[in-house]
């Protein structure tokens, strides 16, 4: 028995499924393509029973064709991001120590001096993905690994999430009927493809339901606009940036270009924010530019979505509704127990799609669960009239920015590591395109001169581009405690003070 989302997609036969650059391309293309790449991943096995293979595909057809094929091969899929810098890619590798990395021709050379020192095979996703014969495939059972995808979290380097083909198949159930979706649904896509967000809430919801998935290259806002005034679209879904560029946009264009632009919008059925809070500005304008009340909803990588305002029924601004379908969702103390309703709790979240472990951090994993299973999101909330409204995370040094989660103590130990940095400390300064806007007030050594051009260049060589500070500021000395101990709040002052929005 093949994977449902497969034998799905073979009833959907001759439906489109992807839009891509490269092309137009239907449900048994899909089938076609992945089965044969499927084979020439298993080169005469049986079963990749869970050998990890790393992709570094941009969002494309080749990505989708790539990442059936793993799963159809009984493999464990890591996609790379195409924004990471070689320090980020190398991190992956040694961490998820996958069989094989599969590259588009575009990026191999990002790639093939740390597949060389890895001793690693190197596949191309054209001479991957062409027609060819099928062999037979392996009975995947949904409970076995299927995506790995990393995170930041507050202790070191990302750590990978290890979600099952069961997980995904929850996560993409609860949304399916908690945001209406059919076959007749055509999705845009822009956001990166190694984040739940992409891969799940757009790429595969849709090709579960045998809705048409079309894929843009890249975020341009005019594109979007452009895109939407065809007035085909039914869904759409980005983060909280996004829709703040796209308004920027709307604001620059001439009268009759905004009617155009507002009208193809309004034809959607549904938009959809999230991954970061959505300010109740953006969400106001957006709906005077379009009539659509974005739908805010919560999620993380470790659980999907869990909690979502309403499809049909009032969205209340600055909240996030109430569980999805599936979810059972808690709000406790610092003894976890559950909170009175009214008062303020870490949100904690229990159910089929919540993920199993970071791969191979067992303690990390006992400590992310209580002991009757309940996930620790840090994150805080509260219950107001009957829907969740967040609070932010319980760790000043997890930051959003853009929708993408970033580590301050990962970004201040690779600053320390630059020659004249005695110390710093990295913040998230409130900031209304960004969320979170990353910056870092630097101590030198003594008698050391440290340009901030050149460190920035240093963080570039080393972190992915959301990682790295946009904001530097050389200060004599880190604001301390008492006990000596860095205060963040303090630090976050002294860019607000000096004249950050
Ligand atoms: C790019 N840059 C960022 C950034 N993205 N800086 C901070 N935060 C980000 N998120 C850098 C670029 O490298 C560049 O640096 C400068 O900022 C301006 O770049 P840009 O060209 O304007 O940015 P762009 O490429 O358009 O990207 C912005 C964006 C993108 C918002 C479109 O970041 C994006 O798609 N974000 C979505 C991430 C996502 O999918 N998150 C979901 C996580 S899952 P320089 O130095 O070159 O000028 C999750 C669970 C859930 O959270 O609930 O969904
Ligand atoms: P990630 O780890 O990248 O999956 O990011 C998940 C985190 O994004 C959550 O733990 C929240 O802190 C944040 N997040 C996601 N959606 C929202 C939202 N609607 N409002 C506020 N924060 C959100």
């Amino acid at each position: 028995m093949s994977l449902e989302l497969v034998s799905r997609a073979e009833s959907f036969g001759a439906d489109l499924a992807i839009i891509a650059p490269g092309g137009v391309f239907t449900y048994d293309d899909l089938i076609g393509a992945s089965g044969a790449a499927a084979t020439r991943l298993l080169a005469g096995r049986d079963d990749l029973e869970g050998e990890r293979v790393c992709y570094l595909v941009p969002p494309g057809w080749a990505y989708v064709a790539t990442q059936w094929a793993v799963w159809r091969a009984g493999g464990f899929g890591v996609p790379l991001a195409t924004s990471h810098p070689a320090a980020e890619l190398a991190h992956v590798l040694d961490d998820a120590r996958p069989e094989a990395i599969v590259v588009h021709p575009t990026l191999t050379e990002r790639i093939s001096d740390l597949a060389d020192e890895r001793r690693l095979p190197l596949l191309e996703t054209p001479a991957l993905v062409r027609p060819g014969p099928m062999g037979a495939l392996p009975d995947v059972d949904e409970r076995r690994p299927s995506l790995m995808l990393y995170t930041s979290g507050t202790t070191g380097r990302p750590k990978g999430v290890v979600l099952s083909h069961a997980n995904i198949r929850a996560q993409v159930e609860s949304l399916t009927s908690a945001w209406g979706w059919s076959s007749s649904d055509h999705i845009l896509l822009h956001l990166p493809l190694h984040h739940v967000h992409g891969i799940v809430n757009i790429l595969t919801s849709a090709l579960w339901n045998g809705a048409t998935c079309e894929i843009l290259p890249r975020f341009r806002p005019v594109d979007v606009w452009e895109r939407l005034v065809r007035g085909d679209a039914t869904l759409y879904m980005a983060v909280p940036t996004v829709y703040r560029r796209l308004i920027d946009a709307w604001d620059e264009a001439p009268p009759a270009v905004r009617r155009d632009w507002s009208a193809g919008a309004a034809a959607c059925r549904l938009m959809v924010s999230g991954s970061a809070a959505l300010p109740v500005p953006t969400l106001e304008r957006w709906k005077r530019i379009t009539g659509h009340t974005l739908l805010e909803r919560y999620g993380m990588t470790e659980i999907g979505m869990g909690l979502s305002n309403p499809l049909d029924g009032h969205r209340r601004p600055g909240f996030v509704g109430t569980p999805l379908p599936g979810m059972d969702v808690r709000l406790v103390d610092e003894e976890e127990r559950t909170v009175p309703a009214g008062e303020a709790g870490e949100i904690q979240v229990r159910g089929p799609a919540v993920f199993s472990e970071y791969w191979r951090r067992p303690e990390e994993t006992e400590r992310a669960f209580t002991a009757d299973g309940w996930f620790r999101t840090g994150d805080r909330a509260v219950v107001e009239e009957g829907a969740y409204r967040i609070l932010g995370r319980a760790s000043v040094d997890i930051l959003k920015t853009g929708g993408e989660k970033v580590s301050a103590l990962e970004i201040e130990d690779v600053l320390r590591s630059f020659e004249g940095v005695a110390d710093c400390a990295v913040v998230g300064v409130p900031d209304p395109a960004w969320g979170d806007r990353v910056s870092a007030a630097v101590v030198c050594e003594p008698s050391s001169v440290v340009e901030t051009d050149e460190l920035i260049a240093f963080a570039k060589s080393r972190l992915a581009p959301y990682k790295v500070p946009k904001d530097i500021r050389i200060v004599g000395d880190l604001p301390r405690n008492a006990m000596g101990k860095v205060t963040k709040p303090a630090v976050r002052d002294l860019f607000i003070e000096e004249g950050n929005p």
